[in-house]
Parts: structure tokens; sequence; C-alpha cells
């Protein structure tokens, strides 16, 4: 299968630190969004909503949203719980994630780090958006080592991605301690280097 996905992205690391994780073979195919290569016309073909990251299955099935396709890759795997309970509080974090925390965490950094916006200029309630979610964050990580049943789950391997990289855009970590712990903690578990 082909995943395409831009490497600056949160939302597209995942899903490599995902098929990485359960060992599945795939070709990377490096699509910048910066310069417009999702919404070339032979893009918005595959995907109309021309975003990354976005897969391309070899019998030419397409799926897109992030959490969709790392939910599909680890079907089965140890990174979703089987108890159903505790499956749905993945899935609490999981849209949680695409509602209240990369909004704001991934949105602040996007204009800081590659539209050089000052973190002073950044419209407020993205900054007191993005507190809020890595305080709420902070708090359940002081009683847990991990978001779901004290293990690696996809609700980890999710929220890191933007969370680890929230300082470029003006958030300080040093103010989520719990959370920089768990960076650690999860760039372990999940292999991630990059
Ligand atoms: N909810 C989507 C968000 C995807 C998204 O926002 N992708 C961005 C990169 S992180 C993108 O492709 N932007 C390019 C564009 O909209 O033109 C997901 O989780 O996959």
């Amino acid at each position: 299968m082909e995943i395409f996905g831009d490497s600056i992205s949160g939302n597209c690391l995942k899903v490599k630190w995902t098929a990485d994780w359960i060992g599945l073979s795939y070709r990377w195919i490096e699509t910048n969004v910066l310069t417009g290569e999702t919404r070339t016309a032979a893009y918005l073909a595959m995907n109309p909503a021309g975003q990354v990251p976005m897969v391309r299955f070899d019998d030419g099935r397409i799926l897109t949203q992030s959490n969709a396709i790392i939910v599909h890759f680890a079907e089965g795997s140890a990174l979703i719980p089987v108890d159903a309970f505790q499956r749905a509080k993945m899935f609490e974090w999981l849209f949680w994630e695409q509602y209240s925390h990369e909004p704001y965490v991934a949105v602040a950094r996007f204009h800081v780090r590659y539209l050089g916006t000052s973190p002073s200029d950044l419209e407020p309630r993205i900054v007191e958006r993005g507190k809020g979610a890595l305080a709420l964050l902070d708090d359940a990580l002081g009683r847990s080592d991990f978001l779901v049943d004290d293990a690696l789950s996809l609700a980890d391997i999710a929220l890191v991605a933007y969370t680890r990289v929230a300082n470029e855009g003006g958030f300080d970590l040093d103010d989520y301690p719990a959370v920089r712990r768990w960076i650690a903690r999860v760039e372990q578990a999940a292999n991630i280097t990059d």
C-alpha cells in the first residue's frame, strides 16, 4: 500500500508510527502541503478533501482521516484494548484529540513554525484552548502512565504526535511535567524517533 503523508505533519506521522509498530509494509509518498501537493487535480481525484494523510491500498481503495487509518491498521493488535469499555475510552481520547487538542496545539505550531507568526500574535483563543488541552492531559497523566488502562494504545500515539512538538507553537512543556514524562515514555514504547 501507499501512504501519502507530509513528514512535518503529526497527523501523518501517527500513521507512520502505527504502521511501523505493527510491522506493515508500505511505500511512503512524501506529499508537501505547503506547496499545494494535496490540491492538484490528480490528488483531489483520490481525496476530495485535499488533505494528508491518505492511504491507497493495493486494490485501489482509499482511506483518509488519521485516526480512522490508525484504527484500521491496529485492528487486532495490542494498540487497541480488548475490553469494550477500555476501547471506548481509547476512542474518547481519539475524538477529543481531533476536536479539542489538534485544532489548537497543532494549529498554533503551524502558524508559528511554518507561517512565521510570532507566538504573541496568535489568536488568544487558540493559545488559551491549547493550554487547556495540555493541562487536561497533564492532569490525566498525573494519575496513570498511559492514557488508557495503563498500557500503550492508539490514544497515546495519536496524542503524542502534536504534544511532543507543542513547544514549536509557543507552548512551554515545562508547565506540564506529567506530559513531559509521558512523551518520553511513549516515544520509547512506540519507537518514535522522527
Ligand atoms: N482530520 C484530518 C486532518 C488532516 C489535515 O488537516 N491534514 C493537513 C496536514 S496536517 C493537510 O493535509 N493540509 C493541507 C490542506 O488542507 O491543503 C486527519 O486527522 O487526518
